[in-house]
């Protein structure tokens, strides 16, 4: 018996941030989070499940991988679900390069999952697909829908989800993304979640400021506050990598470049421009900015990557 298929899923980068976790093995959030998709980077992700295979395999962009831990929680789950018990070869391509830097475990557990369902001719809704795919990896379950996304952190086992929250035509976001270091990071977002968890002292404060981001990140997309949600994802991003720092041992994500690449934004900010950044679990900078002001803010940007040396971009 042989069952195949495949399916593309986008990467999402989040303007609230999860960081922390209520529930270890299931990946559920202490904090809601809201992302936004970036549609023309994802992963397209192949899978077979074949009688012949004796153990799973997992290829990205065509190198074997030796850790498979977020993806076999994966096709556990959906296994018991169809009651099979194959083997699966992944293959997994990121149509971003893969000095990129961008994290690729978003977009490739959701299409891993959209495609081990579709293989296996499991019917279940998008919602528990995303849920599922949460399994393996927290920030996946949002990488499931295009636009604005929300994931409420839940209180339960089964209601932490990611929904849709609006689309990006209702409110229409340009992006541009500083590659500061594209190297693999030093310690998992799992374990610094967990580290920070346990011993920054900052850590309750961070539950409620993120508690208070999300509902006002939350406003400001429904109404379409660009100013708003400016000021909200950047504290938030802020807060989090403080919260971060104040870990023992300290985690600490930004290099030189991020912090030069962050006063540049407030600059422009300063000189009235629609623009703002966030960062996450390593140094790299995503600059969010209105489309009007496309043109103008793309060749401001570029120049700045230039100018900082060993800086690329990718917008
Ligand atoms: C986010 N990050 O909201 C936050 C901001 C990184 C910084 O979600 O442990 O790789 O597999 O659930 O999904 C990265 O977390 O972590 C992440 P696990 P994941 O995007």
């Amino acid at each position: 018996m042989k069952l195949s298929a495949e399916a593309f899923a986008p990467t999402n980068i989040a303007l609230t941030k999860y960081w922390g976790k209520r529930g270890l093995e299931n990946n559920l959030p202490a904090t809601s989070s809201i992302s936004y998709s970036l549609d023309k980077f994802g992963s397209q992700t192949k899978v077979v499940f074949d009688a012949s295979f004796e153990e799973d395999a997992f290829f990205l962009n065509d190198k074997k991988q030796i850790d498979l831990k977020k993806q076999k929680r994966v096709l556990n789950e959906l296994r018991k679900i169809a009651r099979v018990d194959l083997f699966a070869r992944i293959e997994s391509k990121n149509n971003f390069p893969t000095n990129a830097g961008l994290a690729s475990s978003a977009s490739g557990l959701a299409a891993l999952t959209l495609a081990s369902a579709k293989a296996l001719e499991i019917d279940l809704s998008l919602e528990r697909l995303s849920s599922i795919s949460r399994l393996g990896s927290g920030s996946s379950c949002r990488s499931f829908y295009s636009g604005y996304v929300e994931w409420v952190a839940g209180e339960k086992e089964d209601d932490s989800i990611a929904t849709p929250l609006a689309t990006k035509n209702e409110f229409p976001l340009s992006s541009f993304i500083f590659v500061v270091s594209a190297d693999e990071k030093h310690k998992s977002s799992t374990d610094a979640m967990e580290s920070t968890r346990l011993t920054s002292p900052y850590y309750s404060a961070w539950l409620s400021q993120a508690k208070k981001d999300f509902a006002l990140a939350r406003r400001a997309i429904l109404t379409k506050d660009f100013e708003s949600l400016s000021r909200v994802a950047q504290h938030n991003c802020a807060a989090m990598h403080a919260c971060a720092m104040s870990a023992f041992p300290p985690i600490v994500y930004w290099k030189t470049e991020t912090i030069r690449i962050i006063n540049a934004v407030f600059h422009l900010q300063q000189e009235g421009h629609r623009v703002f950044f966030t960062v996450d679990a390593g140094p790299n900078v995503v600059c969010f900015f209105d489309p009007s002001e496309e043109q103008f803010l793309t060749d401001r940007l570029s120049k700045l990557a230039r100018s900082i040396g060993g800086v690329n971009e990718l917008c």
